[in-house]
């Protein structure tokens, strides 16, 4: 706890905690925003033939006039949503296309106009009436443009190329086990901000200190010192704060007022932030996670992370979820197995996602796609996938639920990795010391032994791994016969298990991919890790059958990962119900006081 505690007052020193924050603006939602959601228009461009032209937007003007593209005439994709699951000639596509979008305006003087995206994957292109506003990378995390001086009065239009196509450089890099769905996958508003208005808050409990609330206001604009409220008024605090020149202001109360957030009774107060132009209200939870020895405590208490995965798809479109009750669906679902926790794999989901998890008493592990192999040695991957954490950080560091940040998901360990990946700890500790920062881990198998020794362990502030005895190595039955070695002192959290079963094809525990085969890998599994010790938790893999191109077992997969448990017509594998009761029974021996 002191070493972060120093380690964050000296980033603030140096003034590298604000240079290192994303611009984007907190809690967007609730701000003064036009929605852009909707029909857009399209063109798929898989030679990049647009890229002098198409960000103009051209009408055909006369009946002579040459015009070998047309927005107006093209068909109409929905945002958000994923362009793979709107257009069979889209399943597969990988590479650009562009949208159009038209929309009315009346700027108003001294208000600032910002473009925000909640995510668009991968690349992203962004004009306003013919007028570059900017570029983005990464799929996943949410961006804006300041595009003020672009618009105008009345009927404008914006311009967005998205690229999806993947490459050796990026992350995630060519190589993943899900469905590259692209094009513009979060939603779309046009926000006007005052003169001078609330750009970033974090307002959080200090690890593992539950008086103290700790956390930053920061101003953009152009009046940037002003005196800033916070009030959280069912708890009784109203604290007046003074940003400095650069409109950012520490924020430090210390109180007893508090309910704590817990999965149990996940309490939301209204945070009110207000300076003299603007106001912004949050939900906010207030509780503490750290770790103690091999414990991973909540508000002081050791907590078993009962887990699941989860990929960001909702099965029946098959598609990324495109509003929160289909976030919800998939939560509701965790919940029915009795999970307290759900690993978001393996970039950044729906930001519903979280803040469903905090009204619905859910903690959450966030990833991003360092994920396999990426290009450890190029400079430039490490700068997005840097960046890729900061965005993830920046959206939801206001969720109680979120306790973990993921750094990456199976990485091989090498030297360029391991600097890579340390540095990437480093940067997620510096951004955020108010929670747990893991990756998972590979181990390897030797004489039946699962040892786990990746020097990356020792950088994390929970040990977490992925095995898949009884699917890739071994029968289920095997299972009982392998042990594991891991001494890094620290809490444990199995971050996959599991195996495939097609929903309704049943025959003997042998079978692959039968739901008894499943079955007994999860009741076999549930045995044997019970003997490890310091495991605070498991998140096998996965909650739902998922979309993959990697799955081609025509008979039991057609493109699907088959490790849910359940289809991706909502129906309960057998195994389903062997997690739900180990569950049941660590709810017991965990109970909460
Ligand atoms: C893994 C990966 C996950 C895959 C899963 C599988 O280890 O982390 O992304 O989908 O195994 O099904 O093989």
């Amino acid at each position: 706890m002191k070493k972060y505690l120093v380690f964050f007052v000296v980033c603030n020193l140096l003034g590298l905690y604000a240079s290192a924050q994303v611009d984007i603006i907190q809690n967007i939602d609730s701000r003064n925003i036009q929605n852009l959601d909707g029909q857009w228009h399209y063109i798929i461009d898989p030679y990049e033939t647009g890229n002098n032209s198409f960000y103009q937007n051209k009408e055909q003007k006369s009946k002579s006039d040459l015009l070998e593209y047309d927005f107006a005439k093209s068909t109409m994709l929905n945002v958000p949503g994923d362009w793979n699951s709107q257009d069979d000639k889209l399943l597969y596509y990988e590479g650009t296309v562009w949208y159009e979008h038209d929309f009315n305006v009346t700027p108003r003087p001294g208000k600032i106009y910002f473009l925000y995206f909640k995510s668009v994957n991968y690349e992203a292109a962004v004009y306003i009436n013919g007028q570059k506003a900017g570029e983005h990378k990464g799929g996943f995390t949410p961006f804006q443009f300041d595009v003020t001086s672009l618009l105008h009065n009345g009927s404008n239009f914006v311009v967005v190329k998205a690229n999806n196509r993947r490459k050796k450089e990026n992350v995630p890099t060519e190589n993943f086990d899900w469905w590259n769905y692209g094009g513009i996958t979060g939603d779309v508003f046009l926000a006007e901000m005052p003169s001078t208005f609330i750009s970033d808050y974090k307002i959080q409990l200090t690890r593992s200190d539950y008086r103290h609330i700790n956390g930053f206001v920061q101003l953009k604009g152009r009046q940037l010192p002003q005196k800033i409220t916070v009030a959280i008024p069912e708890a009784n605090i109203h604290t007046m704060i003074t940003t400095n020149d650069s409109g950012y202001a520490d924020i430090n109360i210390t109180t007893n007022k508090l309910h704590y957030w817990t999965p149990e009774n996940p309490k939301l107060y209204n945070v009110i932030i207000t300076d003299e132009e603007d106001t912004v209200t949050d939900k906010i939870g207030f509780r503490t996670v750290e770790t103690k020895g091999q414990d991973i405590l909540l508000n002081g208490k050791p907590v078993f992370l009962r887990g699941i995965c989860m990929h960001d798809e909702d099965p029946f479109i098959p598609g990324r979820p495109r509003n929160v009750s289909e976030c919800r669906m998939m939560l509701s679902w965790a919940k029915e197995l009795n999970c307290n926790f759900i690993r978001l794999a393996h970039y950044p989901h729906n930001e519903a996602e979280s803040r469903l998890a905090d009204s619905m008493g859910i903690m959450l592990w966030e990833e991003v796609p360092v994920y396999w192999s990426i290009d450890w040695e190029n400079s430039s991957t490490y700068d997005i996938a840097q960046h890729q954490l900061s965005e993830l950080i920046a959206r939801d560091k206001n969720r109680a639920s979120v306790i973990v940040w993921s750094i990456g998901n199976e990485t091989p360990a090498t030297e360029a990795r391991e600097k890579f990946m340390e540095a990437l700890a480093d940067h997620a500790h510096m951004l955020d010391d108010t929670r747990l920062v893991s990756a998972a881990l590979l181990g390897h198998i030797n004489n039946n032994v699962f040892h786990l020794d990746d020097p990356l362990g020792k950088k994390l502030d929970v040990v977490s791994f992925n095995e898949y005895l009884g699917w890739y190595s071994g029968l289920p039955q095997d299972i009982s016969k392998y042990s594991f070695t891991i001494d890094y002192g620290k809490p444990i959290i199995i971050t996959e298990t599991g195996g495939g079963a097609l929903a309704g094809f049943h025959a003997d525990a042998e079978t692959r991919f039968s739901e008894e085969f499943q079955e007994a890998i999860y009741k076999n599994q549930v045995k044997l890790i019970k003997g490890i010790d310091g495991l605070r938790g498991i998140t096998p893999w996965i909650l739902v059958d998922f979309q993959s191109p990697k799955r081609m077992n025509p008979t039991y997969q057609d493109y699907w990962n088959r490790k849910g448990l359940i289809s991706e017509t909502g129906q309960k594998k057998k195994a389903f119900y062997v997690l739900k009761s180990f569950y049941d029974e660590m709810e017991k021996k965990y109970p909460v006081k």
